[in-house]
C-alpha cells in the first residue's frame, strides 16, 4: 500500500478499479462469461469501499460501490421493487463470525440467547416473485436491489415455481424472494450437450442460471431445467383498500415465515433449520460443509439470520444490507494466481508430465503451489503460457486443477511451454507413441528418475515386499548414489547403510534382513516385481504358469507370448521391448543369480484335457468376455490362434460370424457354438 500514500496515487487507483470492476461487470452480467473468479471481483469491491470511505470527497455518484449488482438489459422492461432487495454482509470466519454476534448483542444491549436461521447459501440468482391474489403475476431478477428485470415469461417455466398459490390463506399481495439456480446435475447434462456440439458450455452452474434466465426466448428457458428455493419474503400487502401493508398474516419468526411460504406450494429449502442460539452456527456451518460434495445444489456457503422479526426491526440496516443477517462462506474454490514455471516429472513407465509451478495461493482451505498440466493436449487446450495469471480450483478433496487462462493479464514475458526434447532426468530421447498424448523417456532403468519408481515397485508390498525398505528410503539411497538398479539391493551392507543420515544401526539391520528374505520368491512374484509396462499380478503368474521358468519368457516372441491367458498384442510388445533393453539384460541376468524360486509343476495331462488343441474364436460371444474364453480354454492347456489353418480343431462361433466361418466349414474344421465351448469348458 505504500504506494498508495499521495492523494494523485489514490485517484488513480480508484480509477483504476472502477474501470476493472465496470469491465468485469459487463462480462458477469451481460456476457454471462466472468474472466477472473468472484473473489477478485470481491476483494476489487473492498478496496474500492475502504479507500472511498477513508477519502469521501473522492466518491463518485457513478462509483461501481454505489450499485452492487448488475445492469438491467435493454431488451428486458424495469421493475422497481416494491421494497428493495438487500444485500448481505460476509463473514470468512468463526473470529469474523464472533464479531457479528457480538455486534448484535451490542446493538441490542443484551447477554440474552436469540434463536438464528440457519441457510446453505444457494449459488444462484436472487430474485423477486410477485402474486396477485395467488396468482403468479411477475418476477424480477435483483438487479441493483432497486431495479431488476423483468423475467416473467422466464420464471413461468420453472416447474417448481407454482403459478397459482396453495390454499386460500395469503395476503392479496405477496413478494417472495428467493434464488434461483441450476441443480449440478442439469448442469452437467447441458455442457455435455454444449460440449458435444462444439460449444464451450458454462464455467459453473451460477453462469448457466445466469445465461437461462436471461433468454428473451423463454422457449430456451424452459428446456433448462432451473429451480428455486425462497428465503424470505418482500412486500405483503392488501389489493386497494387504501390500508397499506397488511403484515398480520405474516408469523414473528424469520423460519416460520418460510414455512408459511412452503405451505403455499414455493419450494424451501430442505438443509434449512432453527438453531436455538448462536453457539450453534459452527456446527452447522461445519455439517453443511462436509455435504457441500453430496447436495444436488451449488453452494458457496451458509447463511444466518437472526429469526425474530421484532428484533430484526430493532437492528435495522446499513446501507443495503440488514444488520440481523450474514452470509458465514466457505473458502474460495477459485483463485487467481501466476504459472510461474513448467516442471517435467518422469514417472516409473517413464511418463513424462508436466507439472505447474505456481505462486503459492490459498483456495479451497489449502495453500496449493503445483497442479498437474497432464500433457501437451491440456496445455493447447487451455493456451496457457509461462507468466500467464491463471484461475485455479481446488473442490473439496480433489486435487487442485487449472480452469483457465486470463488472457487479458497476459504479460509481456509469457512464455510458449515447450516439450523438452531429451528427458529432464537422464538425457534419453523422449518418444510420443502412436494415439498417445503422453511423451516418455526411453531411458528405462538407465533414468533415475525411473530407476527411483522401478526399485520401489520392486520393493512393494505385492512384490518382493521387502521388509524395512519404504519409499523414502529407496530415494535415499538412490540419492546418495549407494544404488542404481534393483539388483544393487543385495550388494547393501550394514555398514553402508548405517552410514547414512536419519538411519541407525538397527534399522541398517532390519533392511538387510529383509532383503535377505526377500531373494526367495515365486517365479510369478518376480516377474510382477520388474515392473513391465501392463504386466500386473494375474499376467505375472499366467506368464509363469505357462511358461513355467524364466528363460522361456525372456526368450519368446510376441506370437508365443499372446498364448498367453490375459496376454495381447500390445502387452506382448511391451514384454519382448523390456527384455530386448541392453540396461534391463544386464539388470535381469544379476536379478536371476541372485534370486531363487521353486520349479513350477507342470499340470499333469489329466489336468489339462485340451492340451494340443488349438481353438480360434470368431463372432460376438454373449455370455463371456473374448478375453474370458481365451483365458478358460488356456487354462485347460488349448491354444487360441487369431485364424483359422489346417492346424485349427476347433472355431467357436459367436454370433455375426464372418470369414473365418467359411474359411473352417471349407477346411472341415469342427465349429462349436458358444454354449457348446462353455460345456466343454466345465
Ligand atoms: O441462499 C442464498 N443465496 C440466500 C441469499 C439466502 N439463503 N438468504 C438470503 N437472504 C437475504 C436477506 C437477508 C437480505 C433477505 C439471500 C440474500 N438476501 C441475497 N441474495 C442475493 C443478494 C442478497
Amino acid at each position: 500500500m505504500s504506494e498508495l500514500n499521495s492523494s494523485q496515487n489514490i485517484i488513480n487507483r480508484i480509477a483504476e478499479i472502477c474501470q476493472l470492476i465496470h469491465h468485469y461487470n459487463h462480462q458477469y452480467y451481460v456476457l454471462d462469461e466472468p474472466s477472473v473468479p468472484d473473489v477478485e471481483y470481491d476483494r476489487l469491491m473492498r478496496e474500492l469501499i475502504t479507500l472511498e470511505t477513508d477519502n469521501p470527497h473522492l466518491k463518485t455518484l457513478d462509483s461501481p460501490s454505489q450499485k452492487v449488482g448488475g445492469v438491467a438489459l435493454k431488451s428486458f422492461s424495469q421493475v422497481t421493487h416494491q421494497l428493495p432487495m438487500l444485500s448481505l454482509d460476509n463473514v470468512f470466519s468463526a473470529q469474523e463470525w464472533q464479531a457479528f454476534v457480538k455486534r448484535l448483542k451490542d446493538r441490542l444491549k443484551s447477554t440474552l440467547d436469540f434463536a438464528i436461521c440457519a441457510e446453505p447459501k444457494l449459488d444462484g440468482l436472487a430474485v423477486s416473485l410477485r402474486y396477485e391474489n395467488g396468482v403468479f403475476v411477475q418476477a424480477a431478477t435483483r438487479g441493483d436491489g432497486t431495479v431488476g428485470e423483468n423475467i416473467t415469461e422466464n420464471i413461468r417455466t420453472i416447474k417448481s415455481i407454482p403459478l397459482r398459490l396453495y390454499g386460500t390463506n395469503f395476503p392479496d399481495i405477496l413478494e417472495v424472494r428467493g434464488e434461483v439456480f441450476m441443480p449440478k446435475a442439469s448442469f452437467d447434462a447441458l455442457n455435455k450437450q454444449a460440449i458435444k456440439k462444439g460449444e464451450k458450455g458454462f464455467a459453473n452452474p451460477r453462469n448457466a442460471a445466469a445465461g437461462s434466465l436471461r433468454q428473451l426466448d423463454s422457449k430456451i428457458t424452459a428446456k433448462r431445467n432451473l429451480s428455486f428455493y425462497a428465503y424470505g419474503i418482500g412486500f405483503v400487502g392488501a389489493l386497494d383498500d387504501g390500508n397499506g401493508i397488511d403484515e398480520s398474516w405474516l408469523a414473528n419468526s424469520h423460519y416460520q415465515r418460510l414455512c408459511q411460504i412452503k405451505t403455499l406450494g414455493l419450494p424451501m429449502c430442505p438443509e434449512v433449520k432453527l438453531l436455538e442460539n448462536a453457539t450453534h452456527v459452527e456446527d452447522f456451518y461445519q455439517d453443511i460443509l462436509q455435504q457441500r460434495e453430496a447436495l444436488s445444489y451449488e453452494i458457496d456457503g451458509t447463511v444466518f439470520k437472526v429469526d425474530d422479526i421484532d428484533l430484526q426491526q430493532k437492528l435495522g440496516f446499513v446501507a443495503r444490507a440488514p444488520r440481523w443477517a450474514t452470509a458465514y462462506k466457505f473458502p474460495a474454490q477459485e483463485e487467481l494466481t501466476v504459472l510461474e514455471a513448467v516442471d517435467f516429472q518422469v514417472g516409473r513407465t517413464g511418463a513424462i508430465t508436466p507439472v505447474a509451478r505456481l505462486k503459492p495461493i490459498f483456495v479451497g482451505g489449502v495453500t496449493v503451489s503445483n497442479a498437474t498440466l497432464h500433457n501437451q493436449d491440456e496445455i493447447d487446450r487451455l493456451g496457457i503460457q509461462i507468466n500467464d495469471t491463471v484461475i485455479i480450483r481446488r473442490a473439496g478433496d480433489v486435487i487442485p486443477q487449472i480452469v483457465s487462462v486470463v488472457l487479458e493479464r497476459r504479460p509481456d514475458n509469457a512464455q510458449v511451454i515447450s516439450f523438452p526434447s531429451e528427458c529432464p532426468v537422464c538425457q534419453s530421447d523422449v518418444l510420443k507413441a502412436e494415439g498417445e498424448a503422453v511423451l516418455r523417456c526411453t531411458g528405462g532403468l538407465y533414468c533415475q528418475a525411473q530407476r527411483k519408481e522401478a526399485i520401489k515397485h520392486f520393493a512393494s508390498r505385492k512384490a518382493l515386499d521387502v521388509d524395512g525398505l519404504g519409499d523414502k528410503l529407496v530415494e535415499q539411497l538412490v540419492d546418495e548414489g549407494l544404488i542404481k538398479t534393483p539388483a544393487d539391493l543385495f550388494k547393501l551392507n550394514v555398514l553402508d547403510v548405517s552410514t547414512m543420515e536419519r538411519m541407525g544401526q538397527k534399522s541398517a539391520d532390519n533392511l538387510i534382513k529383509g532383503l535377505e528374505a526377500a531373494r526367495n520368491t515365486t517365479l510369478a512374484k518376480f516377474i510382477y516385481a520388474l515392473g513391465i509396462r501392463e504386466v500386473g499380478e494375474t499376467t505375472a503368474s499366467n506368464l509363469a504358469q505357462y511358461f513355467l521358468n524364466f528363460s522361456a519368457i525372456k526368450t519368446a516372441n510376441e506370437e508365443q507370448l499372446q498364448q498367453v491367458p490375459d496376454v495381447g498384442v500390445i502387452v506382448a510388445k511391451n514384454i519382448v521391448n523390456f527384455f530386448a533393453q541392453e540396461h534391463n539384460i544386464e539388470v535381469v541376468e544379476e536379478l536371476e543369480s541372485i534370486m531363487s524360486w521353486p520349479d513350477i509343476e507342470r499340470k499333469s495331462d489329466d489336468e489339462l484335457p485340451l492340451k494340443d488343441q488349438t481353438f480360434v474364436l470368431t463372432g460376438t460371444l454373449s455370455k463371456m468376455a473374448r478375453n474370458e474364453a481365451k483365458a478358460a480354454l488356456q487354462a485347460l492347456g488349448a491354444k487360441v490362434s487369431g485364424s483359422v489353418s489346417a492346424k485349427t480343431n476347433y472355431l467357436v462361433a459367436g454370433e455375426k460370424v464372418g470369414s473365418k466361418l467359411v474359411k473352417a466349414q471349407e477346411l472341415g474344421v469342427k465349429v462349436l457354438t458358444e454354449d457348446e465351448m462353455i460345456e466343454l469348458l466345465g
